[in-house]
């Protein structure tokens, strides 16, 4: 096996963080590979999600681990093709960072419970539902497939100050 990589993530402004990526027809060795730079790429940052099109892959591949204990037991999950079917009434608000979005957070309100179907690294369908901060993370995940940010949910003046930064702190990072 190919040793994993750690993947440039890239910052929005991006027109590639607004794009539709496309469903995934194969599960792969190529895919796996992908997978794996996007876990290392995750746990290097460190966040607890990481959609393909934050490293500038438009395919609908997304990987999470939302245990956040240093001692706990890790918990990783890559999903392909992952699509919610079901969401709770309920709802509930947490406070949303993004690794493409770096020290911005807002809170953003969601269906406090899913249902996820997604194809797993060996192609079997999976089925589960999730709740508390991963069911926030995964729907967090699939919007990125679908070209959303977390900024989108805010009002159109915060999500313009926080998009002037961004532009400020990628000029400021190509000076360097
Ligand atoms: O690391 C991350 N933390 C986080 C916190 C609250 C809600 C969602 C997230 S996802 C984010 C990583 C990321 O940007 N994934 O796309
Ligand atoms: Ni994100």
């Amino acid at each position: 096996m190919r040793a994993m990589t750690i993947r440039p993530i890239l910052i929005h402004p991006d027109p590639r963080l607004k794009k539709v990526a496309a469903a995934l027809d194969d599960v792969n060795d190529a895919v796996r590979a992908l997978a794996g730079d996007m876990f290392e790429t995750m746990y290097d940052a460190p966040g607890i999600g990481l959609a393909a099109p934050q490293v500038g892959v438009l395919e609908r591949l997304i990987v999470l681990d939302c245990v956040k204990e240093e001692d706990a037991e890790p918990q990783p999950i890559a999903m392909i093709n992952p699509e919610i079917i079901a969401t709770s009434d309920e709802t509930s608000v947490y406070e949303e960072g993004c690794l493409s979005i770096p020290d911005q957070f807002a809170d953003v309100e969601r269906p406090a419970e899913v249902t996820a179907r997604w194809l797993d690294l060996d192609g079997n369908l999976q089925e589960r539902d999730f709740d508390g901060l991963w069911a926030t993370c995964v729907q967090h995940e699939i919007d990125h497939l679908n070209g959303k940010l977390f900024i989108d949910y805010l009002k159109p003046l915060r999500r313009q100050m926080i998009t002037r930064k961004m532009q400020k702190l990628k000029k400021e990072r190509t000076r360097e």
